[in-house]
């Protein structure tokens, strides 16, 4: 199907991470596809129509813990210009603290003082390198920021510990915001900030509760027994959805980072209409795809996942957009919610 011109008109950009040309490993078997370099992850993004590349601290800078801040400083300008040259934008930068041996038992809560200070100081060179790459944001993925068992950690002292890290990064830097992710399990069997209302409620105990934002994605929040298209209204509420992970996700298993829409078409024209209603994009927000390519994937098919998305997400965007509000509204008014749902899902099919 031909995407109209008015889906084309969006105001939307586009963005994902090198992290999702995925090589297929999974817990039980290795991967599937061979590595491809960065420069080539690079190249396809622009060619399939994307604006911008989100990346971790060590996506940017390979092998960090062993690097110099001078070493760090240069690969940096490196890579900004290679960005620069292709007219690609960094969306963010995030700090991967879940590979190290200093956060084997958590990175911020970690019982182990000298393993929370690796965190920060690790997190701080994660500023530095977003302020190289000419990005403001820092996103949070609490990877391990929880427990297997309730009884390994103290969870008042927990929220105490990651309000004081939080306070760090804030004053290391202050021009960057941060944008916690939440995800409510795995790795953890309970994360400690496993919704946007914790990750919201958590900056206003922060030193500056404005710079303190979040991203919501899909997966996450269907994980957490929630609608992803009401944790978008309820944080653009408080004007603090600063980027998305749009991917599906098939009910409450492990994280699936499926392509956006896969699983529940209706879920994710929701989401759609949320991010219209409250102009998400509007103050230069990206929506950014966290989706992986189905393990059994051939090299020649590497990228489907991504333009898939992208173009589900413009279709259901016209769909939005086309959607008869007033139809709506007088079954609304009229409490007819059964032709509501049949109109919903006729518009869907196209009848
Ligand atoms: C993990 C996840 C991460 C973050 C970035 O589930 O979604 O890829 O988005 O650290
Ligand atoms: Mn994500």
């Amino acid at each position: 199907m031909v995407i109209s011109p008015m889906a084309k008109r969006h105001p939307y950009k586009f963005c994902f991470g090198p992290w999702n040309i995925s090589e297929g490993q999974d817990p039980y078997g290795p991967t599937t596809r061979p590595a491809q370099s960065f420069d080539w992850k690079l190249t396809q993004l622009r060619k399939i129509g994307y604006d911008a590349m989100m990346f971790h601290d060590d996506d940017a800078v390979p092998d960090i813990d062993g690097k110099s801040d001078a070493q760090l400083r240069k690969e940096s300008k490196a890579l900004k210009k290679r960005l620069d040259d292709l007219g690609v934008a960094a969306e963010m930068v995030a700090p991967r603290l879940w590979f190290s041996p200093m956060t084997i038992d958590g990175a911020y809560t970690s019982n182990d003082p000298k393993c929370r200070k690796y965190a920060i100081e690790r997190s701080k060179r994660c500023i530095d390198i977003a302020r190289y790459l000419g990005t403001d944001l820092i996103v949070l993925w609490l990877a391990r920021e929880g427990t297997y068992m309730r009884e390994a950690k103290n969870g008042r002292r927990s929220v105490e510990l990651l309000v004081e890290a939080l306070d760090e990064m804030l004053a290391y830097d202050k021009k960057i915001r941060l944008s916690i992710e939440p995800k409510p399990n795995e790795p953890m069997d309970h994360a400690y900030l496993p919704t946007i209302g914790h990750a919201l409620a958590i900056a206003h105990l922060t030193r500056d509760p404005k710079r303190v934002g979040c991203l919501i994605e899909s997966a996450h929040a269907i994980l957490a027994g929630l609608d992803p298209s009401d944790e978008i209204d309820f944080a653009m509420a408080f004007g603090k959805l600063w980027s998305l992970h749009l991917n599906d996700q098939n009910g409450l298993k492990f994280d699936q980072d499926k392509p956006f829409g896969s699983a529940n078409l209706r879920v994710a024209f929701n989401q759609v209409r949320a991010l219209e209603r409250n102009g998400y994009g509007k103050n230069g927000e990206f929506v950014c795809f966290d989706v992986h390519p189905f393990r059994p994937t051939k090299v020649e098919h590497w990228l489907a996942h991504l333009e898939d998305s992208r173009r589900t997400f413009l279709l259901l965007l016209e769909k939005a957009r086309t959607f008869d509000e007033k139809q709506a509204k007088a079954l609304v008014a009229d409490r007819n919610y059964a032709a509501l749902d049949q109109m919903v899902l006729e518009h869907l099919m196209g009848v």
